[in-house]
């Protein structure tokens, strides 16, 4: 008779079958590359079991870095045609084939908690690894800020891809000229979960005009007509750099200036704060507008250390609605859709990243989130989302950074 493997089994199984040898995959089929904030969880998932590899995942990350310091979003290994839009259609400029823009700097983080579990092991990684990780979180500072907050300059950026947020940005751009073109997800998942044609066209249009710019951020700065500025970049960059100076710090390494960045950075996410709704929003740096929704990047403020009643008001309200975590959009909003994308679901990682700070910050909440993430695994494995309402898996399986977020914050059957 079979015996029935543990979720933590599983777990391993997941990260070991999307290990492409120094770097992981989030899913086998829909994302056959490394992206580069799944890239950070895959090292927690494998810093339980085998440090060594885990500092690999992080060092074959910031091998893709340009000469300008920003850290791809996706580094092409390997040709595969399974994936839109590849390579060629990006036409990055880095040591490595890769795509133009970045994604939430969550590396730093995962480096701090790596190094902590074994600091004599991960002095020479992290030393080697720290001026790398300064210059990106710098790029981003450079060329990315705007009142002290940071902007993502494509839906991909933010890692929230169809967030309701961007909706009226996008409407904006007329995507003349984007031509034909052959979408790949849509053949590995269901079209219904997934973003529709009217954003693709809008999504690669942008990839083609930073192209043909050949990513110079000066220029795009002045022509890119999508300039958000985001919860989840902001939070995400004054977190890792907070994470980062206190690794500097104790390896007696250059930390000058980071302060006065991190203090720059907590002013900034208060620009992020629209009063109208009493919420962390996105704000539209060309047009001026909020979008006047609250996503699950609004409940990022404690992983960053920002405290807010207001904010947790809304968890409150929000968690009170839902059964398996913190939904991607309010349940409250007319166009919540539990099943697409990040227009709804539940996604574990928001939820670690979300649940930890609270945790960190001394909330009950954090734990509620934990509990209704573990019970959402037990019952339905490692998917890349979830219904937040019955728990329905969606999009990819045997997803490496929800496997990561059970070997790293939820597993019950840890020794
Ligand atoms: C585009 C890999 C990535 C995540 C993103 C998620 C999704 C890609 C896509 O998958 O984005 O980058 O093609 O939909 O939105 O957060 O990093 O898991």
């Amino acid at each position: 008779m079979n015996r029935q493997i543990s979720r933590g089994e599983e777990a391993l199984n997941v990260l070991r079958g999307n290990d492409r040898g120094g770097y992981t995959i989030p899913t086998h089929g829909l994302y056959p590359y490394q992206w580069n904030w799944d890239s950070a969880f895959a090292a927690m998932g494998f810093a339980g079991f085998d440090p060594a590899r885990a500092w690999r995942e992080l060092e074959s990350l910031l091998s893709g870095q340009w000469d300008d310091g920003m850290v791809p979003h996706i580094l092409f290994h390997q040709q595969d045609d399974g994936y839109f839009p590849g390579p060629e259609v990006w036409g990055g400029t880095g040591p490595i084939p890769s795509s133009g823009i970045s994604q939430p700097p969550i590396a730093a983080g995962m480096a701090r908690r790596i190094y902590q579990a074994d600091p004599q092991a991960g002095a020479e990684p992290m030393r080697a690894l720290f001026p790398k990780l300064l210059r990106w979180h710098r790029w981003f500072l450079k060329w990315r800020e705007d009142q002290g907050a940071i902007c993502t300059t494509h839906p991909w950026e933010s890692g929230r891809d169809n967030a309701p947020e961007w909706d009226a940005a996008l409407k904006r751009i007329d995507p003349v000229g984007v031509g034909e073109y052959q979408r790949r997800d849509t053949s590995h998942v269901d079209a219904s979960m997934r973003p529709t044609k009217f954003d693709y066209d809008r999504y690669i249009w942008l990839v083609q005009q930073g192209k043909n710019l050949q990513w110079d951020q000066a220029a795009l700065l002045k022509e890119c007509p999508f300039r958000l500025a985001d919860p989840t970049m902001s939070f995400t960059l004054l977190r890792a750099h907070r994470d980062l100076k206190a690794l500097g710090d104790e390896l007696g390494l250059d930390t000058g200036g980071m302060a006065d960045e991190i203090a720059l950075l907590e002013r900034g996410v208060q620009s992020l704060w629209n009063a109208e709704i009493g919420s962390f929003d996105v704000r539209d740096t060309r047009s001026g507008e909020w979008s006047g929704i609250i996503s699950c990047a609004a409940f990022l403020c404690w992983y960053a250390g920002i405290e807010s009643e207001g904010q947790l008001q809304h968890l409150r309200r929000i968690l009170g609605r839902v059964t398996y975590g913190v939904p991607s959009a309010d349940p409250d909003w007319s166009g919540f859709d539990s099943k697409r994308y990040w227009r709804g679901p539940s996604w574990p990682f928001m939820n670690m990243l979300i649940g930890s700070g609270l945790i960190e910050a001394g909330h009950s909440e954090g734990e509620k989130i934990r509990a209704m993430t573990q019970e959402l695994l037990l019952k339905h494995g490692f998917s890349e989302y979830y219904d937040p309402l019955s728990g329905e898996p969606a999009g990819g399986g045997k997803f490496t950074w929800t496997a990561a977020v059970w070997l790293g914050w939820v597993s019950v059957d840890k020794g």
